[in-house]
C-alpha cells in the first residue's frame, strides 16, 4: 500500500444529485487540482472557495468553462487522511464528476481503492481500526439510533472502553517481563495470587463488554419478528398497529392472509422486520396450505415470535399447540381483543411473557413494544456491535482464562506471559497494536532498574 501517491475518487453516491464531490488526497493534490480551477482567491486551509472548473489544456484558445464549483482545501495534517486534501464540489452530473476524475488522473493522480481514504486515516495513525469500522457502520446505518451508536464508536467509545483493560494487561505483562528479564537485578517476582488478582481485574470488564454484544448485535443487525396465531385472532391488525399503517389486509373472514407480509420498522432505534403470517389451522385449500407452511418456516427462522391469542373467546387446541411449539424460544404471548375480553378465555399455562392488547383500540401497544425491546437490555455506550470484535474479545478472554490456570499451576512465568500475550493480541486487533516499545517503556518507566 503506497501512502505517498495522490489518490482521487468521487466521494458522493453514483447518479445525479444537487452536488457531487470529488476528493483528491496526497502530496500532489494542490498541484493536480490547480490547473483545472479558476478561483476568486488563493486556497486557504479549512475554507471553501468559489470558482470555475475549466478544461485546462486549452491555454491558447479561450478557456472552456465546465462548471461552477466550490473548492475546500484541508492542509496536512488536519484532514481526514492527514494528507493534503482538495475537495471539489461540482454540480452533481455524473459526466462532469467523471471528467474531473479523468483530469486528475491525467495529471498523475491514482484512482482510489474502495475505502482507501479511511484506510489512509488508519495507516497514518489518525484513527484506530474500531473507528475505521465505525465510519463504515455510520454510512450503512438504517436508523438514526444506529448512526448515533456508530458516531460514538467513531469518537472512540469502544476503544476508550477497551483502553483501561489493555493498560491493566500491559502492566501485568511489564511486571512479569521485568521479573524475567532482570532477574539478577532483584526485581521481585510476583506471587501467583497477585498475578491472578491482576488478571481478574482485566477479566470482569472484558466479560461485561462481551455480554454487551447481545444488545449491540440487535442495534447493528436488527431482528426478525414473526407474528403467528390461528386465523382471525388479529395478527394482521396487530401488524398494522406496529407498522402504523394499513399494510396488511384485515377482514372478518378467517384465512385472508396467505402470503407473508413484511415491513421493517424502527422500534427504539432498532430495525425490526415484522412478518405477518397466514393463520395456522388445517388448510381449506392449496393456497392456504402453502401459506401455512410458510408461516411455520418463518416461525422457525425468526429471532422473536409473537403468538397472538384471541381473548374474546376460549383458547383452542391450535393455541395450545403453538404455545408449546415456542416454549423455548424468545416469544411473547399477545392476548388480543382486550376491548371485548371474555371471562371464558383462560390464559394457557406458560412461562412466556404476556401482554394484553387491543389491535382495534391501540390499548397495550406501547407495553408490547417495550416487551419486544426488553431482551435488548439497557443501553450503555461503547458496546460491541460487530461480530469480528465479539470474536476477538472472546479470544482475549480465553487467553486470560488460560493465564489464570497457568498461574494456579505454578508454571514458570514465561508460560503465563505467553497466555497474557495471546489475550492482548486480539484486543490489539480491535484498536491497533501495542508495540513492544510500549511494553518496554512501561517496564523502564515503572520500575527503577537503577542501572
Ligand atoms: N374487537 C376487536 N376486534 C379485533 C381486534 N383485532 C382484530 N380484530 C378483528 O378481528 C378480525 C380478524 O382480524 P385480522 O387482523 O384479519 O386477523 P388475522 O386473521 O389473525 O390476521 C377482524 O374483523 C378485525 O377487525 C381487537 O383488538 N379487538
Ligand atoms: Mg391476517
Amino acid at each position: 500500500m503506497n501512502l505517498d501517491d495522490t489518490i482521487v475518487a468521487i466521494a458522493t453516491p453514483t447518479g445525479r444529485g444537487g452536488i457531487g464531490v470529488i476528493r483528491i488526497a496526497g502530496p500532489e493534490s494542490r498541484s493536480i487540482a490547480g490547473p483545472m480551477l479558476r478561483l476568486k482567491h488563493e486556497l486557504e486551509p479549512g475554507r471553501a472557495m468559489f470558482g470555475e472548473l475549466v478544461e485546462p489544456w486549452e491555454q491558447d484558445r479561450h478557456e472552456q468553462r465546465i462548471d461552477e464549483v466550490v473548492v475546500t482545501y484541508f492542509a496536512k495534517p488536519h484532514s481526514y487522511t492527514t494528507d493534503d486534501i482538495i475537495e471539489i464540489s461540482a454540480h452533481g452530473s455524473p459526466v462532469v464528476l467523471r471528467h474531473v476524475v479523468e483530469l486528475a488522473l491525467a495529471r498523475g493522480a491514482r484512482l482510489a481503492e474502495p475505502g482507501e481514504f479511511t484506510m489512509r486515516a488508519f495507516l497514518n495513525g489518525r484513527i484506530d481500526l474500531a473507528q475505521a469500522e465505525a465510519v463504515r457502520d455510520l454510512i450503512e446505518s438504517q436508523t438514526l439510533f444506529q448512526a448515533k451508536v456508530a458516531a460514538q464508536q467513531l469518537e472512540g467509545a469502544l476503544s476508550g472502553r477497551l483502553q483501561p483493560m489493555k493498560e491493566k494487561l500491559v502492566e501485568l505483562i511489564a511486571l512479569l517481563e521485568a521479573g524475567i528479564d532482570f532477574a539478577e537485578d532483584d526485581v521481585s517476582v510476583l506471587p501467583s495470587e497477585q498475578i491472578i488478582g491482576h488478571i481478574s481485574a482485566a477479566q470482569a470488564p472484558l466479560e461485561q463488554l462481551a455480554a454487551s454484544f447481545a444488545y449491540g448485535k440487535l442495534v447493528h443487525e436488527g431482528l426478525t419478528l414473526a407474528i403467528v396465531g390461528r386465523p382471525n385472532v388479529g395478527k394482521s391488525s396487530l401488524f398494522n398497529r406496529l407498522v402504523e399503517s394499513e399494510r396488511a389486509i384485515v377482514t372478518a373472514t378467517p384465512g385472508t392472509t396467505r402470503d407473508l407480509v413484511t415491513e421493517t420498522v424502527a422500534l427504539g432505534g432498532i430495525p425490526v422486520k415484522l412478518v405477518d403470517t397466514a393463520g395456522i389451522r388445517r388448510a381449506l385449500d392449496e393456497a392456504e396450505g402453502i401459506g401455512i407452511r410458510k408461516s411455520m418456516e418463518m416461525l422457525a427462522d425468526a429471532d422473536m415470535v409473537l403468538v397472538v391469542l384471541d381473548s374474546s373467546e376460549p383458547a383452542q387446541d391450535e393455541d395450545h399447540k403453538l404455545i408449546e411449539l415456542v416454549a423455548r424460544r424468545t416469544a411473547i404471548l399477545v392476548e388480543n381483543k382486550s376491548d371485548k375480553a371474555s371471562s371464558q378465555f383462560v390464559v394457557p399455562g406458560s412461562q412466556l411473557p404476556r401482554v394484553r392488547v387491543s389491535a382495534l383500540t391501540g390499548e397495550g401497544i406501547p407495553a408490547l413494544r417495550a416487551e419486544i425491546l426488553r431482551p435488548a437490555g439497557t443501553s450503555e455506550s461503547g458496546f460491541i456491535t460487530n461480530a469480528r470484535h465479539q470474536g476477538l474479545v472472546r479470544d482475549s478472554l480465553a487467553g486470560l482464562e488460560a493465564a489464570v490456570s497457568a498461574a494456579r499451576g505454578k508454571v514458570p512465568h514465561e508460560m503465563v506471559l505467553l497466555d497474557l500475550y495471546s489475550a492482548l493480541r486480539p484486543l490489539d486487533e480491535i484498536t491497533g497494536a501495542t508495540t513492544n516499545d510500549h511494553i518496554l517503556n512501561l517496564i523502564f518507566s515503572r520500575f527503577c532498574i537503577g542501572k
